[in-house]
């Protein structure tokens, strides 16, 4: 694989315990993240891989999804001290998409949090250092929590029919488990977690396999029961996860931008009930109001290139955003893409223009998340 991917490998570009079984899928390159393996796509196209996963059922490496876990008997303080979402009342078995922030409102990380004792935690993480934030902080505090990287793997099957495969490969209980929740199944005299979630809306789980020996077995068996509901591999799709509306770390948002501006008010408590680090920050931004918002913008003009360096957007002269995250979408023939824009413009419908890498400015209009 190495050949031709651009990337040299080295013991600090992790593998994956799947990536064995992704080389023999013949994947067609990686990008890193969490200093690890990401595949970046298998079908001729991201078209093709887009369609697939709309009507079918796709297994994901996902292992980059790397989890920080917390323990101990101050690791609820120190979770909730690290995020402005109330999680007081989150319960065992309970996933949720939590916002981590710095004293100045600033995105650290968007993992999903999983509670799985009242004393344990384990964030999983997007493409941020969530472990050495963390150490951090809990060094400072002086708090008595445990702070590890455990040797877990999530793998994905996502697709309409994923459900189906999850319930002949692990019984028909894993049809009980809700949205944004998980339970323990049986893995070859192993428990698993397994969680209905993941990086696209098409449904689907992810299995948080511990234990990186079991990886390819876990594959395999998974691939086999595959086989009658047309299994591929995939990955997330960049596609589908723009329609969707779903951030990616480091494209749409960074360090310099608060939650609020990213679209995730919702996860956010303001109200000064909750205490975390960058609430007084919060509290500030939200009775001023944010100055940008998340929010998708439809442009024409044919199919646009790889989006390497953000798309300026503009309405007549002055720039109001940038589009961070863009492609062709199949089903919608306009090209969609995320961008923050500026107050005054962010109102769906509002004409703009998207800059493409030619210097050609393309007609086109802000939209609400999810698209359509
Ligand atoms: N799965 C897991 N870990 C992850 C991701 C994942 N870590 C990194 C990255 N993806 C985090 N980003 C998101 C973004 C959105 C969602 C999940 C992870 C998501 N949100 C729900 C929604 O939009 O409907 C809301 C969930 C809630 O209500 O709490 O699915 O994909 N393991």
């Amino acid at each position: 694989m190495s050949r031709g991917s651009g990337l040299n490998m080295s013991r600090r570009i992790r593998r994956s315990p799947y990536t064995d079984r992704v080389e023999q899928c013949g994947v067609r390159g990686f990008t890193v993240v969490n200093h690890m393996l990401l595949p970046k796509a298998f079908q001729p196209s991201v078209e093709d891989d887009y369609w697939h996963l709309r009507e079918h059922v796709q297994i994901w490496d996902v292992a980059t999804q790397r989890q920080v876990s917390v323990s101990g008997p101050d690791a609820a303080q120190l979770v909730q001290w690290m995020t402005p979402r109330d999680i007081s009342r989150a319960r065992i078995g309970q996933c949720l998409y939590v916002p981590l922030v710095d004293e100045h409102g600033g995105m650290i990380n968007d993992p999903v949090l999983l509670k799985l004792a009242e004393d344990h935690f384990w964030l999983s993480i997007a493409d941020s250092d969530v472990l050495l934030w963390a150490k951090g902080l809990a060094l400072g505090r002086g708090f008595d929590v445990r702070i590890e990287e455990p040797d877990v793997s999530p793998l994905a099957i996502q697709g309409p029919r994923a459900e189906d495969l999850m319930a002949r490969v692990f019984g028909p209980a894993i049809r009980d488990v809700g949205f944004f929740e998980f339970a323990w199944f049986d893995f070859l005299d192993t428990r698993q977690l397994i969680a209905r979630s993941g990086y696209s809306k098409q449904g689907g789980f992810e299995i948080y396999l511990q234990g990186g020996h079991l990886g390819s077995t876990l594959w395999d068996e998974l691939w086999q029961a595959g086989g009658r509901f047309n299994i591929t591999p995939g990955c997330p799709n960049l596609i589908e996860r723009i329609e969707a509306g779903l951030l990616s770390y480091g494209n749409e948002f960074t360090l310099q931008n608060n939650p609020l501006e990213c679209g995730l008010a919702h996860y956010c408590s303001v109200d000064g009930s909750v205490d975390y680090i960058g609430r007084d920050a919060l509290q500030e931004i939200a009775q001023s109001g944010v100055e940008r918002l998340m929010r998708g913008v439809l442009f024409d003009g044919g199919p646009v290139q790889t989006v390497a360096a953000p798309l300026p957007v503009f309405v007549g002269d002055q720039q109001v955003g940038q589009v961070t995250s863009g492609i062709w979408s199949p089903r919608l023939q306009r090209n969609v893409g995320l961008s923050m824009i500026e107050r005054g413009y962010w109102d769906a419908g509002q004409d703009i223009e998207v800059r493409d890498t030619a210097g050609v400015d393309r007609p086109g209009s802000v939209s609400l998340l999810p698209f359509e």
